[in-house]
């Protein structure tokens, strides 16, 4: 042990003297395990204020280092998310602007910056880039979504079923490349968990939580959408359209529209919920082999998800909309020693910022395609008199199951101004300082005449800024291809007399 430790600080020795110039020597590089969840709205943590869960491990993240308050996604779905995280660009940028489109692997990818500046580099989990992630060093990945219970898993050249509970193993997948890592290089490890995506399946370890317990409705549950544009009649994400997929159960005879949506909420909340705290454990277990490894000091540590999710809120399930709820991704950020304990942060921040904060640390400059900013100097409380004062949004693919219509908008510290282009030609505006739950579209108020005009011109400049001034890139699936009709049985023909 001792002798390994003389070596180790030997090489770093080294290293320092062969780097002579870079911006940081080696062995002073953070380590970078970033677990990401899939659809963790903020608002089921409990360091977020929840009130109908607890989530103590994910809680000790922010208790030890710091929580963002205001971090937005650029696109509220899985794949543009993901895309935006690996190249620190918005979906216009990298062209992943919905479900279907593969990250072209011509684009410049976070992995591969942290492969180049010396990082042992590992994906385990959701992936989701209808390609393979060869850019890691190690992947060992769910085709497509995956499933929750005995998944298969994607490996170089192998497909392999997993027996188990799909958080657990992507714990031990990634707790097992920890221990078989090379410990004289930094690492950087992406945990990716399916949970709590739907269909919100969860182990039989939590499958009678919340059993005898009634979660409250949220407070717009039953939000009417007066005021809202077309667009929010025309979604099909309420949670009377949960099916009897996600809900699992018949519902009991009798009930009123509005007992049955009730119950469908508590059918659906408490699935997300039991997910959700298998998410929590497994994050206590890594958190634990840090401890336990000596790795907790030199490790920064992420938690997030791809973006929020309706949790009942405004009467839907699922995420698209630039309203709150789904805009808001967790952010949650431990560095002991660089980043104080406790520390609260409401600067705006982004998905696309994630790249750029991953790579100062590990002292690579980020590319110019990247459209992010490092907030390192959010992290470690330093002065940041330029940061930006609103962030840009764009949701692009309409058509497909929930029919949510494609969007773009700004928000700022008081204000949100959307754009509806495409299917529904609209725009919405709330004030978020009166109206917190945007419940209340004011955009035609002649009281805020003024405003809109202001929003629009800047909402203008960020669309010219980001390189996203075409509304005709608005993405419609292909119809899908026409199904050769099964084989109908022949009707049985009536048998010939026999002939005498
Ligand atoms: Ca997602």
């Amino acid at each position: 042990m001792k002798l390994s430790h003389t070596l180790s600080v030997l090489a770093a020795t080294l290293g320092v003297l062969c780097s002579a110039g870079r911006a940081q020597p080696p062995a002073t590089r953070p380590n970078i395990l970033y677990i990401m969840s899939d659809d963790h709205a903020a608002h089921a943590i409990s360091a977020y204020g929840s009130t109908i869960n607890a989530t103590p491990n994910i809680d000790r993240i922010a208790r030890e280092g710091a929580r963002f308050t205001n971090c937005f996604c650029e696109n509220s779905l899985c794949c543009p998310s993901r895309a935006a995280i690996l190249t620190g660009t918005f979906s216009c940028r990298n062209g992943v602007v919905d479900l279907s489109t593969p990250l072209d692997p011509a684009k410049t990818t976070l992995p591969t910056l942290m492969r180049s500046a010396g990082y042992q580099t590992a994906i385990v989990g959701k992936w989701h880039m209808h390609r393979e992630p060869t850019e890691f060093d190690h992947w060992d990945v769910l085709p497509e979504q995956g499933v929750y219970h005995n998944p298969d898993f994607l490996t170089p050249g192998k497909r392999t079923k997993e027996t188990g509970y799909v958080t657990d193993i992507i714990t031990d997948k990634c707790i097992n490349w920890l221990e078989r890592r090379d410990p004289s290089k930094p690492f950087m490890l992406l945990c990716h968990h399916k949970a709590p995506h739907r269909p919100w399946e969860p182990d039989a370890a939590h499958a009678n939580m919340y059993e005898d317990a009634d979660i409250p409705e949220p407070l717009t549950f039953n939000d009417d959408h007066a005021t809202r544009s077309d667009a929010a009649r025309r979604q099909k994400m309420a949670i009377e359209d949960l099916t009897p997929t996600d809900v699992k159960q018949t519902p009991p005879p009798g009930l009123t529209p509005a007992q049955l949506k009730h119950w469908k909420y508590e059918r659906y909340i408490k699935d997300y919920l039991r997910c959700v705290a298998s998410v929590d454990d497994n994050v206590g277990r890594l958190l634990k082999y840090l401890d336990t490894h000596g790795l907790t000091e030199n490790t920064i540590v992420v938690y997030t998800s791809d973006q929020g999710f309706y949790l009942g809120d405004h009467g839907w399930f699922d995420k698209r909309w630039m309203y709150e709820e789904s805009l808001r991704m967790p952010l949650l950020v431990r560095y002991p020693g660089h980043v104080a304990p406790g520390s609260v942060c409401d600067k705006f921040v982004q998905n696309i910022d994630f790249a750029p904060t991953m790579l100062d640390y590990a002292g690579a400059a980020a590319p110019e395609s990247m459209q992010g900013a490092s907030i390192r100097p959010l992290l470690e409380g330093k002065p940041t008199p330029a940061w930006r004062t609103s962030i840009y949004y764009h949701y692009f693919e309409e058509g497909t199951e929930h029919h949510v219509a494609a969007h773009y908008g700004i928000r700022t510290d008081r204000y949100k101004l959307i754009r509806f282009y495409s299917e529904v030609k609209a725009w919405e505006l709330y004030d978020l300082r009166q109206d917190p739950h945007e419940l209340k579209n004011v955009y035609a108020d002649p009281a805020y005449a003024d405003t809109v005009k202001d929003l629009t011109a800047q909402l203008d400049a960020l669309r010219t800024r980001y390189g996203d001034t075409n509304e005709a890139s608005v993405k419609r699936p292909a119809p899908p291809p026409a199904q050769p009709k099964p084989a109908q049985p022949k009707p049985e023909q009536p048998k010939p007399p026999n002939p005498k």
